[in-house]
């Protein structure tokens, strides 16, 4: 019987052009992922059936931001898209200062330098891969600060993204205040599985910093989910808009770093924002030797132009709401056929606890690049490990890191994939997990050195 009272949520949008999928044959599938060493990212995307490998820079741009591509002010100082995008900047996050950069790394190796000296110690709520790496490049080490609730993939706890301040108190107590150059604050933390951090821990790791003096960066990747997700379940805010809680998080932190290829909803870009003119001033020195002129930092006028007008896109609560309804779509399907996933469901995209689902898989054979790898088998879904393989190894003892989450992250670019799809996903993984007993592991037998999950090729266990 259908549901009177039941309300769905549709996408707020109609669909203007299409592009063809392709398909491809189990016996296909299976020399291309024998060619791309059984690693995802290997993989030419002509061959993929429906791409999850990631959300970022694969969002489906409006109408209105392609209009914006054609007023591109092509000029190499001072383009009229840069102005523009400094005033989304302002008016929807609230930073007084931006330099852009081609991507969110690329902010992160400016800051890095800036801030950091050889010995220092940068707590985050849990370590992002490119993050960590340019903090230890700048000379510093990445300290972990997260609850630990976080760690436990079947937790339920909301904001599984908060700091737990004692953790923070006590390593700056420990090393020293002037060792912490900032504290990172991740909106939402990815490698957690997408999870927010509350509004009211904001606040007290605010607190934290204004106490010991003490800057907060904040990593805005994904600050509009973020904003959702306290709109949501937090106390105090279910009558705020989207946009209101993204400036409130904003207004807590001192410096920003944005992959906007992610929430703003473009296909290559991002920043470094600040309220700090000192900053500012090395910032705009340093983007000039990596990046380009700090009025494009890497972007032509047009990616500039598609940014300011997606930022201000990202924050609607239209959007959001379908956003974040289709993710986790997918994710209440998974459930109900009793797949191990992440809890609470993440903002974008769905994470297979991959030790839940091949327990009989040691860590050491990467559960999670098995699994990853089956996957594109069975339907041509192509997923991203997040496990042993991303944690890379310990930097001393050159041994791998184990982390205690092995995830395969489903993730869902925005505005580009139906709830067909997501039907499809949901079988293709159900599928793999029935036959899960009969997938062994695998060895690593290629491994670059800086962030190998990128490149690193593998060798099944026959
Ligand atoms: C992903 C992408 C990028 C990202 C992020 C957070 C929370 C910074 C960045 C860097 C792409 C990616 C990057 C490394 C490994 C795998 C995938 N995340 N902070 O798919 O931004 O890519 O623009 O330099 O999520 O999660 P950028």
């Amino acid at each position: 019987m259908p549901n009177s009272k039941k309300r769905s949520w549709a996408e707020p949008f109609k669909i203007k052009m299409v592009e063809p999928l392709s398909m491809t044959t189990i016996q296909d599938r299976q020399r291309y992922i024998q060619e791309a060493g059984y690693n995802t990212f290997l993989l030419r995307s002509k061959d993929v059936y429906i791409d999850l490998l990631t959300d970022s820079g694969t969002s489906a741009m409006s109408d209105r931001q392609w209009a914006g591509i054609m007023l591109g002010d092509e000029a190499y100082a001072g383009s009229e898209n840069f102005y523009r995008l400094e005033d989304s900047v302002k008016r929807f996050y609230g930073y007084k200062y931006l330099i852009p950069t081609h991507q969110g790394r690329g902010a992160e190796h400016l800051l890095s330098r800036i801030l950091i000296k050889d010995g220092d110690y940068i707590p985050g709520n849990m370590y992002f891969t490119t993050t960590r790496l340019h903090q230890e490049l700048a000379g510093g080490t990445f300290v972990d600060v997260i609850i630990d609730e976080a760690h436990d993939p079947e937790n339920l706890f909301k904001f599984k993204g908060n700091i737990d301040t004692d953790k923070l108190i006590k390593l700056i107590e420990s090393k020293g205040a002037d060792k912490i150059p900032y504290i990172c604050v991740a909106t939402t933390v990815n490698m957690a599985g997408g999870q927010p951090i509350s509004m009211q821990n904001l606040k007290e790791v605010r607190n934290v910093a204004d106490k010991y003096g003490i800057d907060i960066v904040h990593d805005m990747t994904r600050v509009a989910e973020n904003a959702y997700m306290i709109q949501q379940h937090e106390e105090g805010y279910s009558n705020k808009s989207v946009a209101e809680i993204v400036k409130e998080i904003c207004s807590l932190t001192d410096h920003a770093t944005m992959s906007a290829k992610k929430d703003a909803l473009v296909n290559i870009g991002g920043f470094l924002a600040t309220n700090k003119e000192d900053v500012y001033t090395e910032a705009s020195n340093w983007v000039v030797v990596y990046e380009g002129l700090h009025t494009y930092g890497g972007l032509a006028g047009r990616d500039m132009e598609a940014m300011a007008i997606g930022i201000a896109e990202s924050v609607q609560d239209d959007h959001i709401r379908a956003r974040i309804g289709q993710v986790h779509y997918l994710g209440e399907k998974l459930l109900s056929y009793n797949i191990p996933v992440v809890m609470p469901l993440g903002t974008h995209g769905i994470f297979l606890d991959a030790k839940r689902i091949l327990p009989h898989v040691p860590q050491d054979n990467y559960p999670a690049q098995t699994l990853a790898a089956e996957l594109y088998l069975d339907s041509g879904v192509r997923s991203m490990e997040r496990g042993i393989v991303s944690a890379g190894r310990n930097e001393e003892t050159g041994k791998h890191n184990y982390p205690k989450l092995e995830l395969v992250r489903l993730t869902i670019p925005r505005r580009v994939y139906t709830q067909a799809h997501m039907d499809v996903v949901a079988e293709s993984v159900l599928s793999v997990y029935e036959n899960r007993d009969k997938i062994k592991g695998m060895e690593m037998v290629y491994e670059p050195k800086y962030l190998r999950f990128f490149q690193a090729k593998f060798k099944k266990i026959e």
